[in-house]
C-alpha cells in the first residue's frame, strides 16, 4: 500500500462521525494525552502523575501511589528527559494491553 493511500485512509478516519469500539479506544488514548499533555508533545511528571491516577487505577495497583507512579516513569523514559513523550506513553498502553491479554489467557486455559 503507497503512503498516499494510507494517508487518504487516514484522513477518512479522522473525519469518521462514528467509531466503532477499537476506534473509540484509539481516540481515547490519543485525546486523553493530548488533554493531559495540554497540547505540548510531552508530559511533565505531575501531568503524568495525574493522568495516571485518573485514569488507570483500575488496572494498576499503585496508580495512585506517586512515588510507585514516579519509578514508573523513570523506566518508561527512554530518551531520559524526565518527561513522558507520546511514544513512551504507548509502550505504557502496550505493556497494560499486553498484561490483560496474558490474564484473560490465563483465566481461559481451554483456549489455547
Ligand atoms: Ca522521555
Amino acid at each position: 500500500m503507497s503512503l498516499s493511500v494510507l494517508n487518504s485512509l487516514f484522513c477518512f478516519v479522522l473525519v469518521s462521525l462514528s467509531y466503532t469500539d477499537m476506534e473509540s479506544a484509539i481516540k481515547t488514548l490519543v485525546t486523553t494525552f493530548v488533554k493531559s499533555s495540554r497540547g505540548k508533545e510531552n508530559l511533565d511528571s505531575k501531568s503524568f502523575q495525574k493522568l495516571v491516577e485518573k485514569n488507570l487505577s483500575g488496572v494498576m495497583e499503585d496508580a495512585s501511589n506517586s512515588s510507585a507512579v514516579k519509578e514508573m516513569q523513570r523506566g518508561l523514559d527512554e530518551n531520559s528527559d524526565g518527561k513522558v513523550s507520546f511514544e513512551e506513553y504507548l509502550a505504557l498502553i502496550g505493556y497494560l494491553a499486553n498484561s490483560m491479554s496474558q490474564r484473560k489467557t490465563e483465566s481461559n486455559p481451554d483456549s489455547s
